[in-house]
Parts: structure tokens; sequence; C-alpha cells
């Protein structure tokens, strides 16, 4: 038993294990894991091709063990409430950190409970939250509500808050920005990914920050965030009361780390600009046709933006970009059921099947 734990811990060892040293840890702090982190970073031939760029990398972040980013922030989140005594966990959630929540929580045995605006999570995030076990509270509001909900609770209650405005959260975030700059030998000159919270964009940026003060990195990228058109925020300067957008993980209207997304834009030299549905929608569509890459309708928002830069005329030739697919297409089945699909119905004959090919 313990040899084979020990093999398996090698294989996949978890980015508590891998970055020990630059995380927040203690020797109290267990090392639990899913084997998140050390996801792929490929290229974008396609989008090579259309921008002029260098070349263009996909973060797969969808290749985490719930299927996006958040586990990365929420291995570390979770480790430190056990490390503080805790037994229950909480967060608000468009639906990714509710999986990642509920998943590390169901591994180490704690409570867990997920306040979701009703009505407006992707099924396949749902799935997870409940076949994890998790308590879910669908919310009659916001994201934003569930959040301001979720905080007020926890203070009352001895829950731990597992979202990203608890500073382990954007601590493990960072490590994605520390892989790439190992990949890279450097950081990229542009960085691209969705924003919604904005806790995941402070976290590159702080990363990126790190790795250059280490002297991993001879240079820091421009940091590029986009937000839906219905709910850009960040975009428009004020917090927006009704946010709307098909991309439902960045339906957020007042995000917490306001101040962290504006510093990684104004200190990079960056934007944050937004995205329509329809230009998220041909991103999705394009990845999925063109790079054989299956993302939910917000982590298409990177790609949706570079190529609203490259429309824009910004000069990408010589350049090196990444774009962060910050979750998996699965996740929201029924966006991907509204593309026409090329589908006939078939009797079952050979004739049949062969009238149909091309
Ligand atoms: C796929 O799960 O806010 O700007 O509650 O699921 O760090 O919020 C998810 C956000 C991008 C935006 N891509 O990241 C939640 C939640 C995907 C996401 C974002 C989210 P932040």
């Amino acid at each position: 038993m313990s040899e084979s734990r020990a093999a398996h811990d090698a294989a996949s060892p978890g980015v508590l294990t891998r970055f020990a040293d630059r995380l927040p840890l203690t020797g109290a702090t267990p090392r639990i894991s899913l084997g998140e982190g050390s996801t792929p970073l490929v290229p974008a031939p396609s989008l090579e091709q259309i921008t002029g760029a260098a070349r263009v990398w996909l973060k797969l972040e969808f290749c985490n063990p719930t299927g996006s980013f958040k586990d990365r922030g929420m291995v570390v989140a979770v480790a430190k409430a056990i490390e503080a005594g805790y037994e229950a966990v909480l967060c608000a959630s468009t639906g990714n950190t509710s999986a990642s929540a509920a998943a590390y929580a169901a591994r180490q045995g704690l409570r867990v409970y997920v306040l979701v605006p009703g009505g407006a999570v992707a099924q396949g995030k749902l799935a997870q939250a409940v076949a994890h076990g998790a308590r879910i509270l669908a919310v009659e509001g916001s994201f934003d509500d569930a959040l301001q909900l979720a905080r007020a609770v926890t203070e009352r209650r001895s829950i731990a808050l597992v979202n990203s405005v608890n500073p382990f959260r954007i601590a493990g975030q960072q490590t994605a920005a520390w892989e790439i700059v190992d990949a890279l030998g450097d950081a990229p000159q542009i960085h691209c990914m969705p924003v919604g919270n904005a806790g995941n964009i402070t976290a590159y940026w702080r990363g990126y920050r790190d790795s250059y003060d280490r002297g991993d990195a001879k240079q820091l990228p421009q940091m590029f965030g986009f937000q839906a058109a219905g709910a850009a925020p960040l975009v428009t300067g004020r917090p927006v009361q009704h946010p709307q957008t098909f991309a439902t993980a960045i339906r957020i209207g007042n995000p917490a780390s306001w101040q962290g997304a504006v510093a990684a834009r104004d200190e990079s030299g960056g934007d944050i600009v937004a995205v329509t549905d329809a230009q998220i929608r041909a991103a999705y569509e394009h990845l999925a046709r063109a790079e054989g890459v299956f993302a939910e309708p917000a982590a298409a928002a990177s790609v949706a933006g570079l190529l609203a830069l490259h429309d824009h005329g910004m000069e990408l030739a010589g350049r090196q970009v990444v774009c962060v697919i910050s979750g998996a297409g699965l996740k929201d089945p029924e966006a991907a059921l509204q593309i026409q699909p090329d589908r006939r119905d078939v009797p079952a004959t050979l004739e049949g099947i062969e009238a149909a090919l091309d």
C-alpha cells in the first residue's frame, strides 16, 4: 500500500508537492492532491496563421482533474482549511469553483456547501457538484449576490470560504504562470485570458512577476483580459447590475479582485477588452473545428479576444502569445448542442451508410 502510494505521488505530484518551496505552506499543511497542474501547453497553428504571431500557445487548463483551472487554487485553499481545523468549506460559484470545491472536499472528507445562481450554471458543472455530494444552495439571485452571502455566512459560522477572496486560492493559481515560464524558458510577450471575478488574472500577473523577480523570466508579458460584452464591468469601469452572456462562467457583474485586474492591466501595459457573445461563439466553434480543442464558452473568450486584438490591428508578428483555455467543453453540453449538427438518420444497412458518406 505505502509503496504504490509513493509511486502514485511521484507520477502526478500535484502543485503542493511540485511548488512546495514557492507556496505559503508549513510543515503542518497536508500535501493533498488530485494530480492537479502540469497541464499541456500546445501550439495552435490555425491561430498563428490568422494572426501572424510567431507562436500561439494554448494552456489547456481543462486538463486539471475537475476540468478547469480552479483546482490549482482549490487544492491550496482546502489544504490550508484542513490545517486551520475546519471541517466544512463553502463557496459561491458560476459552476467551476463549486465543482472543484466539491471534489477536493469529498476526497478529504469535509462537508461542502456551494451557492450557485439559480438556473444559470452549466449542466456538467452541476452534475459534478451532485456527484461529489455537495449541498447545493440554488440562490434566487446572481453570482454577485451569492458571493456576498457566502462572505456573510462564513463570518458567522466556522466554515472556510474557498472563493478567490481567500488568498490561498490566488497563491495556488500562480502555479500556471510558473509552468508557462518553465515550459517556454521565459514569459510570453502576450498573455490572453478570460476574466470574470478576476482572481485568475490577479494570480497570473503575480506569478509572472514572481518568476521575473527570481530571474526565471527575462521579460514580463502584456496582460490582456477579456470579458463578455454583457458582463464587462472592468471595461465600463462600474459594476453591472444584470450581467448577461451565454458564457455563464463569466456572468459576473462586480468582480471581487477588481483592483488586481486593474493592476495587471496597467502595470503590464495590457488591456481589458469586451468580446461579444457572437465573437465568443465563433472562437468556441473555431477552437473545436480547427484545433481539436473543446473548450467551454468562457474559455474561448481568450481566443475571441486574441482575434479581436488582431482585427483591431495589433502587431503580433514575432510575438509569443499564450491563451489560457480555462475550462472544458463537456462542462456545458447545451452550448455545443446549439451548433447545427452534421447528422443524418440512416437505415442499418451498408448502402445506407455509404450513401451518407462524401
Ligand atoms: C472556465 O466558478 O467564477 O476571473 O465561480 O469558470 O478568476 O473568475 C469561474 C470563472 C474563466 C473567470 N474561465 O476566472 C466560478 C467562477 C472559466 C471560469 C473564469 C471562470 P476569474
